[in-house]
């Protein structure tokens, strides 16, 4: 059937072979819990292995930008070298954070260290009184869209620019009494995979 909204026919990709970030703002978690359990699920169907997702968390969604870019960064770094915990580090914070990321390079893990194929970045904003809902967002979008552009790694836009809670709540599938609307994650955990398999063909 033909929809006027969404992405349309949905097609599958085999995201077996990829390696997915997810940085997510903790602003509104409710509605950020459940975008991300959205995305997770997308991201399992389509066959993308658990150890090859990594979350990061950030504050607010003005920090995705810079969040996004060093996750890829550590990610570069890990997979051009083999001595890079400390480096990685240093991007990154800490020691444990590198474990948490599975870039340590532990031998518990058969986690793939390749650079990520895809980055989701998702983030919760609601419109108080000031203009600091217009500044953040408009910040946040040419942030991430300048980061997939020069960076050459599809950033998915995972946020939500809302003038009601309710309305997060219906775009995370958590409206009404629980259950209502459309879980957006889910198409951006299928969007990273797509543009994820698409990159690999592209390059
Ligand atoms: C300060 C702030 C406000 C008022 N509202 C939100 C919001 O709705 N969603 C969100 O993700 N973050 C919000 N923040 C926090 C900022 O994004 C940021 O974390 C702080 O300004 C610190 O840089």
């Amino acid at each position: 059937m033909t929809t006027l909204k969404g992405p349309g026919e949905p097609k599958t990709y085999d995201g077996s072979g990829l390696r997915i970030g997810i940085v997510h703002a903790r602003w509104n978690t409710k509605i950020i819990d459940a975008l991300l359990k959205g995305t997770k699920k997308a991201l399992k169907d389509a066959g993308v292995k658990d150890e090859n997702v990594v979350v990061q968390s950030v504050p607010g969604s003005y920090e995705l930008p810079y969040a996004v870019k060093q996750l890829y960064s550590a990610s570069q770094v890990q997979s051009s070298s083999t001595g890079v915990v400390g480096a990685a580090a240093d991007l990154l914070g800490s020691t444990s954070d590198l474990t948490q990321l599975n870039l340590s390079g532990s031998s518990k893990t058969s986690a793939s260290t390749a650079p990520f194929d895809a980055i989701i970045a998702i983030g919760v904003l609601i419109k108080g009184e000031t203009m600091h809902f217009e500044y953040i967002a408009d910040a946040v979008s040419h942030g991430l869209m300048r980061l997939q552009l020069e960076g050459n790694i599809p950033v998915i836009f995972g946020l939500l620019t809302l003038l009601s809670d309710e309305q997060g709540l219906m775009r995370a599938g958590i409206g009404g009494n629980g259950g209502e609307g459309h879980n957006h994650g889910l198409d951006w955990g299928s969007a990273a995979v797509e543009l994820g398999v698409k990159k690999r063909g592209w390059n």
